[in-house]
Parts: C-alpha cells; sequence; structure tokens
C-alpha cells in the first residue's frame, strides 16, 4: 500500500505563509492569470450572479481572500453595500483578511466562519437576508485537491442549503493541450526554481516533527512534483533518499522507508472545459457563463443553481 498523508496537513501557520508566497512565484501562473480574469470581468460576474438582486458573498477557503477584493469591489459598485462570508479552517488567516477588507472597502461587512466546509459548513448558516442572492465562490483552484467525485458530492451537498438562482463562482486550472499550456508548465509550477514548493511540501514533515513527536529527518527526503497524464492530475511526493525508520513517538508508530520510495502528499486535478463544465452540471450549477485566458491555461465558471 503506497504511502500518504492528507493534505490538510500542509496548512498550519508556517504552511499557509509557504503557500502565499507560492501564489507569488512567476512559475505559478494559477493566481496571476485567475486574479487577470477577475479584474478582467468581475463587474460582468457580479451583473449575472446578481441579475436584479442583492448579492452576498460567500467564500470557501477563503485564506487571505486577495483576489476575492476584485469581487467585492464589483458587489460595491453594484449595490452600494455587501455582505461577505469567508469560510475557512484558519482563524488567523480569516482574521487578517477581514481587517484588511474592512480597512480598504469599508462598505463590506464581513462575517467569518471558522469552519471545515467540507465537514459540517452549509450554506444555511450564511444567514443572507430574504430576497438576497448567494454567489459561492470555490476559486484559487481549490477544487483540484479534491476527487472529482468528492468533489461533485461537495457541492450537491451545499446546493441543496441554497436557493434557486444563487450562484457558484469556480476557479478551475486547465489540462495541459497542444499549442498552449505544456506539461513542463505545470510541473514548474509545482517544482519552482526558487524552492517554495519544496519547502512547502517538506513543511508537512516538519508539522509531524512537532506535533506528533516524529524524527523525520528533511534531508532525507526530496520533493517530487509529477504530472500523471492517465488521472489529469499534478501530484506531489517525498521521495526517502535511502532506506530508513521513522518514529512518531505520539502514535508510537515505526515506519519503515526503501530508497526511493514515495510518500505522495497532494493531488491537484486539472480539468478540460466541457469536463469542468459537466461537474458542475452534476452538483446542480448549470454553467451560465465561462471566462478563460486567451491561451486557455485557467478558467472561472459561473453557474446558476436551477
Ligand atoms: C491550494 N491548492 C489549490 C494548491 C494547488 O495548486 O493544488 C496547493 C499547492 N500545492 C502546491 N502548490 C500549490
Amino acid at each position: 500500500m503506497p504511502k500518504q498523508l492528507p493534505p490538510w496537513l500542509f496548512y498550519d501557520q508556517a504552511g499557509s505563509l509557504l503557500f502565499e508566497r507560492i501564489t507569488e512565484l512567476p512559475e505559478y501562473y494559477l493566481t496571476h492569470i485567475e486574479r487577470e480574469l477577475l479584474a478582467a470581468h468581475a463587474g460582468e460576474m457580479i451583473a449575472v450572479a446578481a441579475g436584479a438582486h442583492r448579492l452576498s458573498l460567500i467564500e470557501l477557503g477563503a485564506g487571505s481572500a486577495d483576489k476575492t477584493r476584485t469581487l467585492l469591489a464589483a458587489a460595491l459598485a453594484h449595490q452600494g453595500t455587501v455582505e461577505y462570508q469567508p469560510v475557512d479552517v484558519s482563524r488567523t488567516a480569516l482574521e487578517a483578511a477581514c481587517r484588511r477588507i474592512e480597512c480598504e472597502l469599508p462598505m463590506v461587512t464581513a462575517n467569518p466562519v471558522v469552519a471545515d466546509y467540507t465537514r459540517e459548513w452549509t450554506a444555511e448558516d450564511s444567514g443572507t437576508g430574504i430576497g438576497d442572492r448567494k454567489l459561492l465562490l470555490w476559486i484559487g483552484s481549490s477544487i483540484g485537491n479534491f476527487e472529482p467525485a468528492a468533489a461533485i458530492a461537495l457541492l450537491r451537498r451545499i446546493n441543496r442549503t441554497m436557493r434557486a438562482k444563487d450562484g457558484l463562482l469556480l476557479g478551475v486550472d486547465l489540462t495541459p493541450r497542444d499549442g498552449g499550456k505544456r506539461t513542463e508548465d505545470l510541473v514548474a509550477a509545482y517544482d519552482d526554481s526558487a524552492g517554495v514548493t519544496a519547502r512547502f511540501n517538506r513543511n508537512i514533515l516538519v508539522r509531524l516533527n512537532r506535533e506528533l513527536g516524529a524524527d523525520f529527518n528533511l534531508d532525507s527526503f526530496a520533493h517530487r512534483a509529477v504530472w500523471n497524464v492517465d488521472q489529469s492530475r499534478m501530484e506531489m511526493h517525498l521521495e526517502s533518499l535511502a532506506a530508513q525508520t521513522v518514529k512518531l513517538d505520539a502514535l508510537e508508530l515505526t515506519v519503515e522507508f526503501e530508497a526511493g520510495e514515495r510518500l505522495h502528499t497532494e493531488n491537484s486535478y486539472k480539468y478540460k472545459i466541457d469536463q469542468a463544465e459537466a461537474l458542475m452540471n452534476e452538483a446542480g450549477f448549470p454553467v451560465t457563463r465561462r471566462w478563460t485566458d486567451a491561451e486557455g491555461w485557467f478558467a472561472v465558471l459561473l453557474g446558476l443553481k436551477i
């Protein structure tokens, strides 16, 4: 059985900061292109989602909510004030994001919720007023870190707690294709030249050492980023550079690694645009509009609940 760890382990305080640094790397095109798409089309995204109504925004896994400010500014231009509910497991990230938003956009009322949206949270908890429409934001290609069936199940569960014409705005990283994004571009995004993603990946071991009294030797695990064409996903692994034994005291566990054995830490699924649309349809948010960059590297899709 291949060894694996769940990717939520990445996001302790150090890991969240490393992820923020990843989003600034030249190779990590996902954030740059999505930001450009939002900057160019936020007004249209908000107008289509709102129709003649007031819109409140809910964001899954908001983190620093950096790109969201473009959408919030567009919503303010549309209706003067806006309620915004960022949902995230990290209280510190949410507090910092809300302070910044309320400072820069004082007509936004932020109601942060510290919760794991993959488990207990539903859109009913958002407290939006009667007559308002909700727009659920799941941007940043976060969907890529879920198995496709799990992503559909999660969206269906949330969809059931929303009303007709409430929307989902989804940011999706697209598969490589001839004449566009190459496999090399994808691999570089997950194995950058400055080594930030390698530190992000190894930070999972730092965390296990600290929190579970493990004795992983960081220098004996190498970062590996691999494109799995059959599964249409980028994979991150930590490869043991030697045969070694690791102890995790808090679990009273001893784990043997062979030289070259890999510990699988993350999947990032990439979709063709029509696969992403089919997924949204299945989740109950038929797509009404889509925005992509000219070369088709990344897409933002808007679906409205029927
Ligand atoms: C958060 N998530 C969408 C990122 C991704 O691209 O899968 C996490 C990440 N892993 C390595 N680099 C960034």
